[in-house]
């Protein structure tokens, strides 16, 4: 890949990549069985290219039953039939290198399947030689090992009748987790992700990472809303993850000079945390994703209990986390992904305002320190999808917490499946919506799920070639990316950061000053008259509405403007000094 312009010679490729998210199962069907297929990411990669993205990211296409949408592996090395064959994933490797972007796929090694062969190996009995590859405890006071409940509703743990054990599952009863405790467990998945790297990919997500290595006395963990005990003060970031990591790094990453990507999932993760992760001294991981900023509007109940989130507190995140790792590691940046609400219905206006929250979100957002992850369809302004009931819901998380809530048709049952409609995985699973054909052309067939009856105005073919689309807006901010070293490099310094309407910083580099104000609301927004001052005679290098003046005193609704001064960087305006 040839190194962008926006890069310090000793700066390493992906500090000015961008990264885009493909879940394969909802973005292209080949072959008319209603599911989206390696066929069908093949047939539109120059939707990529032309948007400009740098690196694919495949959620998972491996052997598994599907109970969480391939998040449940029943065979590291195989491609399930329903993506396609090896050879589809080679030729995908091969169509995707030769327009100069790289894949990495999803790595998911924290639990497997419990269709694995390693696991019905483990679970024949007490004396398989596989019995310790997973987590088994005998029962304590007659019930389960601890408190944990499992991020898809119940109990962690599992009883096995056969042997009278207990076995750990974070996840689905299906997605028993591996013991990281044992090293043939990571010599095992070592020599899995060599044989992947072998083929030619370029680097791995790592899901739920900073969960494999658990605290061997498994404690209970604070009893919280569910009745059950978060686990997660035990086994986010728990006692060996570091030294798990490392070893991976040495075994796995060390040895090779191509150009490799590794992101963690760290949804414990804090600025400290994610500099352990992150600082390349400690030859771990490139970058993780936290989930500060997609926790704000979790409620006491959790996602599932959606609160509005406050925007100076939005803003307080981002600036402790572009602070958290200004001289140490590196930022990820994203809004959305296969588990996350479309960000312009979560965050923006999916209404009248559609337009300009979609491009201020995408530029307050792109044009921070870090490397941007775009999610299938959020390039086209994509949105949450109005489910009407039960029946077109998919996602086992969501099926399980409607279940748990209450018998169906109980008024419980009714406010879960409200909520799961604001906060479910399902928003960021319909189909992806290429035309305005049915099912927004994304299958010949029924689709696995029901497509956005939007899609006939919000689809990729309307967008293509309007220079003011949500598309065409994503194209500018991925070429700033790759071409400006302030973009890149520049200091980040949050101004205005007690405004309840405007989010706004600045990106100072060694020649010039970026201004990125974002109004993000949809009442007009006045804006502080020093920065405005400060500001006078700017060059403005983007701007979501046709017309904009000289000055800065007020925004219009969701308005977002970047502006750029040369001559010597100094202090502009009321900032937070971060
Ligand atoms: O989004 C979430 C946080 O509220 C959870 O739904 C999600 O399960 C969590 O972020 C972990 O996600 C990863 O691991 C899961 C899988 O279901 C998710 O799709 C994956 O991204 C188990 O493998
Ligand atoms: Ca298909």
């Amino acid at each position: 890949m040839a190194r962008h312009p926006s890069l310090a010679p000793e700066d390493p490729w992906w500090k000015a990549a961008v990264v885009y998210q493909v879940y394969p199962r909802s973005f292209s069907d080949s072959n008319g069985d209603g599911i989206g297929d390696l066929r069908g990411v093949i047939e539109r990669l120059d939707h990529l290219a032309e948007l400009g993205v740098d690196v694919v990211w495949l959620s998972p296409i491996y052997a598994s039953p599907q109970d969480d949408n391939g998040y449940d592996i029943s065979d590291y090395c195989a491609v399930d039939p329903i993506f396609g064959t090896l050879d589809d994933l080679d030729d995908l490797v091969s169509a995707v290198h030769a327009r100069g972007m790289k894949l990495i796929m999803d790595l998911v090694v924290n639990h497997t399947s419990s269709e694995h062969a390693w696991f019905a190996d483990s679970r024949s009995g007490r004396d398989s030689p596989k019995r310790d590859w997973y987590i088994w405890r005998d029962p304590k006071d007659g019930r389960e090992p601890n408190n944990w409940g499992s991020f898809f509703s119940g109990s962690a743990w599992e009883l096995d009748e056969a042997s009278g054990q207990y076995y750990l599952h974070l996840f689905a009863r299906s997605q028993p987790d591996l013991n990281w405790e044992n090293p043939e467990v990571r010599a095992a998945v070592y020599t899995m992700m060599n044989w992947w790297l072998d083929r030619g990919i370029d680097g791995f997500r790592m899901d739920v990472i900073s969960f494999l290595s658990k605290p061997q006395d498994l404690p209970d963990g604070p009893v919280v809303d569910s009745g059950w005990g978060d686990g997660l003060v035990h086994y986010g970031s728990g006692p060996r993850i570091h030294e798990f990591l490392q070893e991976m790094h040495a075994e796995v990453f060390a040895p090779r000079d191509a150009e490799l990507l590794t992101v963690g999932e760290t949804l414990d993760a804090t600025p400290e945390r994610a500099r352990l992760y992150t600082d390349s001294a400690r030859r771990e991981l490139d970058m993780v994703f936290h989930f500060d900023h997609v926790s704000l509007d979790a409620g006491v109940g959790g996602k599932f209990s959606p609160q509005p989130i406050d925007l100076v507190e939005l803003k307080r995140v981002f600036a402790t986390w572009q602070e958290g790792l200004a001289d140490v590691g590196w930022n990820s940046l994203y809004w959305n992904n296969h588990d996350q609400p479309r960000v312009v219905s979560r965050f923006g206006d999916d209404g009248f305002l559609w337009y300009p929250s979609a491009t201020a979100l995408a530029t307050v957002l792109h044009l921070m320190r870090g490397t941007p992850y775009i999610y299938q369809g959020e390039e086209i302004g994509m949105t949450n999808m109005p489910f009407q009931g039960v029946d077109q819901l998919r996602d086992i998380e969501s099926l399980n917490h409607i279940a748990s809530a209450g018998a169906p048709g109980s008024r419980r049952a009714a406010a879960a499946l409200r909520a799961v409609g604001v906060a479910g995985r399902d928003n960021a699973r319909t189909p992806m919506q290429w035309d305005r054909r049915r099912h927004g052309g994304f299958t010949t067939g029924e689709p696995w799920i029901d497509a956005n009856p939007n899609h006939a105005w919000l689809n990729a073919e309307s967008q293509r070639g309007d220079a003011r689309s949500v598309f065409a807006w994503y194209q500018a901010l991925i070429r700033l990316r790759h071409d400006d070293p302030t973009v890149v490099g520049g200091r980040f310094t949050m101004i205005l950061p007690d405004h309840p309407q405007v989010f706004a910083y600045t990106r100072t580099g060694s020649a010039d000053e970026l201004l990125v104000i974002a109004n993000c609301s949809a009442k007009p927004a006045a804006v502080d008259p020093a920065v405005d001052a400060a500001w006078q005679g700017s060059a403005v290098v983007l701007c979501n509405y046709e017309r904009h003046g000289a000055r800065l005193a007020q925004l219009r609704q969701w308005e977002v403007q970047v502006r750029r001064t040369t001559g010597s960087p100094h202090r502009r305006g009321p900032s937070q000094q971060v």
